[in-house]
C-alpha cells in the first residue's frame, strides 16, 4: 500500500476549504498563492510529485518540477493548463468533467431568460422605489417565446442545455466540429450557417487557439437584430470589441455572458450597455457544485497513487502511464 501522505501535492491558487481539508489529511501539502516558477524552491522541486491546479499552469512551471507526474485541475476547462506540453513530458492531466454539467446548464437558462426579460433590471427598479413611484416595471421588449436556439459546443454541458430548452419550447439546432450521432437536433457544419438560421446563441465551447475569437463581427451580423447570444464556455471565444459594438448600434439585440476574455476585468464598452447582462464567472458555483469538482481533483491525485490511473484524464494525456 503506498503511503500517501509521504505524496507532496503542490497547491497552486486560491483553495476551498473543501479540498484544502482532503489534500491536508490525505497528502504532505505544500501551499502557493499563485504557479510561480520563481517561487519554487530546491526542497520543493526535489519532492513535488504532483498539483493541485486551482489557475493556470504554464510549461515553465511543470518544467521546474522535475518529479511532477500529475496536475489535477480544478474545472472541466483546462485551457488554462498546457496539456499538450505535459502529454509530451509525460505527465498526467486530470480535470472536472460531468459532475458541474447539470449547474452549469441551470446558470445558463437563469442567464438567457434574465437576459431577454430584463429579471436583474426589474428587481432593481422594485427596490429603487420605482414601482411605488412610477407604476408597474415595462413590458420587456425581449422574449423567449418564438425564439430558434443554437448551440456552438454540442458537448456534455451543450446536451444539457438543449434538454432544458426544449422543455422551454424553443427549437434546437448546433455546431462542433463533429456531428453528434443520435440527437434529435439540425446539425450545422459551420458556426455561420448555424447564426444565419438562429437567433438566440449559446457559446458553450472550450477556451483555446480552436475557438478563439469565433464569435466574431460576421456571426453577431448573422445573429441579425433579434438575436441574443449567451456566453458560458470562455471569453477567448468571443471578439468582444465586435460584441461591443454589435449590442451598441442594434446589430444584435442583447447578451448575456459569465465569462470574458481577461477576468475579473471587464472592457468598459462592455460594462457600459444596457442591453448586456454580465454575471462574474458563476456558472458552477454553488457549494454543492464546487464541492463535487473539489472532490473530483483529490480523487484523481488518490486514484493517480494508489491505483496508477486516473479518474478524469484529458484526452492530451490519456496515454500517459503512472510510473511504477
Ligand atoms: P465537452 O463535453 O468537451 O464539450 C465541448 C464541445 O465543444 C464538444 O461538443 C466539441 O465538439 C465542441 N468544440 C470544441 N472545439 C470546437 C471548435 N473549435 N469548434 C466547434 N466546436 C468545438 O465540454 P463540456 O463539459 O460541455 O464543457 C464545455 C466548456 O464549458 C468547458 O471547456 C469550459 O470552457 C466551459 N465551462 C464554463 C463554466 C462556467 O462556469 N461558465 C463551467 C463549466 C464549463 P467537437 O470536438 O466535435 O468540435
Ligand atoms: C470554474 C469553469 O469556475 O469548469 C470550468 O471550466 O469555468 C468553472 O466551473 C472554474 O474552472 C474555476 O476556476
Amino acid at each position: 500500500m503506498t503511503d500517501l501522505s509521504r505524496i507532496a501535492v503542490l497547491v497552486a491558487g486560491k483553495l476551498s476549504d473543501h479540498a484544502a481539508a482532503r489534500i491536508v489529511q490525505t497528502f504532505d501539502m505544500i501551499r502557493m498563492e499563485t504557479a510561480d516558477p520563481e517561487a519554487i524552491t530546491p526542497q520543493m522541486a526535489g519532492k513535488v510529485r504532483a498539483i493541485a491546479a486551482f489557475g493556470g499552469i504554464n510549461a515553465v512551471f511543470m518544467d521546474a518540477l522535475p518529479k511532477l507526474e500529475i496536475v489535477a485541475s480544478f474545472g472541466v476547462g483546462y485551457d488554462s493548463v498546457d496539456a499538450a506540453h505535459a502529454g509530451r513530458k509525460g505527465v498526467m492531466v486530470t480535470n472536472t468533467p460531468d459532475v458541474l454539467t447539470e449547474e452549469v446548464a441551470d446558470t445558463t437558462l437563469g442567464l438567457l431568460l434574465n437576459t431577454v426579460r430584463e429579471l436583474s433590471r426589474a428587481e432593481r427598479y422594485l427596490r429603487d422605489g420605482c414601482w411605488v413611484k412610477e407604476g408597474p416595471y415595462r413590458l420587456t421588449p425581449g422574449t423567449l417565446r418564438g425564439r430558434k436556439a443554437g448551440i456552438l459546443g454540442m458537448g456534455r454541458i451543450g446536451q444539457a442545455i438543449a434538454r432544458r430548452l426544449e422543455a422551454f419550447g424553443l427549437p434546437v439546432a448546433y455546431h462542433n466540429r463533429r456531428r453528434v450521432e443520435g440527437l434529435p437536433y439540425a446539425y450545422h457544419a459551420t458556426l455561420m450557417s448555424l447564426a444565419a438560421e438562429v437567433d438566440t446563441l449559446i457559446s458553450v465551447v472550450p477556451g483555446g487557439a480552436s475557438t478563439a475569437k469565433a464569435v466574431n463581427a460576421e456571426v453577431l451580423n448573422a445573429l441579425g437584430p433579434n438575436g441574443v447570444f449567451i456566453n458560458i464556455g470562455r471569453g477567448s471565444t468571443v471578439d468582444e470589441a465586435a460584441l461591443a459594438k454589435a449590442l451598441g448600434d442594434g446589430t444584435i439585440f442583447a447578451a448575456g455572458l459569465d465569462v470574458f476574455a481577461d477576468e475579473p476585468n471587464l472592457p468598459k464598452a462592455l460594462l457600459d450597455l444596457p442591453n448586456a447582462t454580465l454575471l462574474p464567472h458563476v456558472g458552477s458555483a454553488s457549494i454543492h457544485t464546487r464541492n463535487a469538482m473539489a472532490d473530483l481533483v483529490v480523487d484523481n491525485l488518490v486514484s493517480w497513487f494508489s491505483k496508477g490511473e486516473p479518474v478524469t484524464a484529458v484526452p492530451e494525456t490519456v496515454h500517459v502511464k503512472a510510473k511504477v
